[in-house]
């Protein structure tokens, strides 16, 4: 077996999967326009309007994961996923922790889970995501939430730099990213072990890249929508 067909290491198929964060949408130009400060208030609020639909998106494609495993060690650890989205009588959810975000940059509660500002690339994008996570195997669904590798940072760039740069902005409605500051580690750390286990050959490990790719490109093309519908701001870019 040559080189070009060898089975990487862990570290090194580790390293390659770190490797796909040149593509992480931190790069995207909207999100290095909203990260500037050079968003408009409205460019703001389509932001976070549509990014909702994503949130609500997750415990529903974390859900369907559950659904395809048969392993109650695995199950008990991704319930709190969910848990962590939809909250539990004394912690509050993911969910609402980004309508408190919403209402902190200006929008109503109803506008977002009325999904009244949804793009339709959001919405193909999220809804590719989740139907992904329901027909893949649970190990498959596992390695495209990977794109978490990359996004502590992404959460700590929008703490520092959104309250310099959008004062307007209600300091409650930063709750959200900062939770996911450490729950986005511990959540990695679990799929990072099960991708590192489950794909074993070099077809198998670049088959990983590929899945994570496709999550790579539902994160951007949701940018690309928002772009397209805050530059042209009519149909059928925007919402109609
Ligand atoms: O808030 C985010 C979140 O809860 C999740 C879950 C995870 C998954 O299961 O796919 N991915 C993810 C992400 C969240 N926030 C995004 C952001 O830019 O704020 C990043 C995104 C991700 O990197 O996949």
């Amino acid at each position: 077996m040559n080189n070009e067909t060898s089975a990487w290491t862990r570290s090194e198929f580790e390293q390659q999967l770190r490797g796909m964060g040149r593509y992480y949408h931190i790069y995207h130009p909207f999100h290095r326009r909203m990260n500037s400060g050079n968003c408009t208030r409205e460019e703001i609020q389509c932001w976070v309007a549509n990014r909702y639909y994503y949130q609500r998106s997750i415990p529903i494609k974390d859900a369907a994961i559950m659904a395809n495993c048969d392993d109650p060690a695995t199950r008990r650890l991704w319930v709190q996923r969910i848990l962590d989205h939809d909250g539990t009588t004394d912690m509050l959810g993911g969910l609402e922790a980004w309508v408190r975000l919403g209402e902190a940059v200006g929008l109503l509660r109803s506008d977002l889970v009325e999904n009244r500002y949804l793009l339709p690339g959001v919405q193909f994008a999220c809804d590719a995501y989740v139907n992904f996570a329901r027909r893949a195997t649970w190990q498959e669904a596992a390695c495209s939430s990977l794109t978490e590798l990359f996004a502590p940072r992404i959460h700590q760039q929008r703490l520092e730099a959104w309250p310099q740069f959008y004062p307007w902005i209600e300091l409650e409605g930063y709750t959200y990213f900062q939770k996911r500051l450490s729950e986005a580690r511990r959540d990695v750390e679990h799929g990072l072990s099960v991708t590192l286990d489950y794909f074993c050959t070099r077809a198998e490990q670049e088959k990983a890249l590929d899945i994570l790719r496709f999550k790579l490109q539902v994160l951007w093309s949701m940018l690309d929508a928002m772009q397209m519908a805050t530059e042209y701001g009519h149909p059928p870019f925007y919402n109609c």
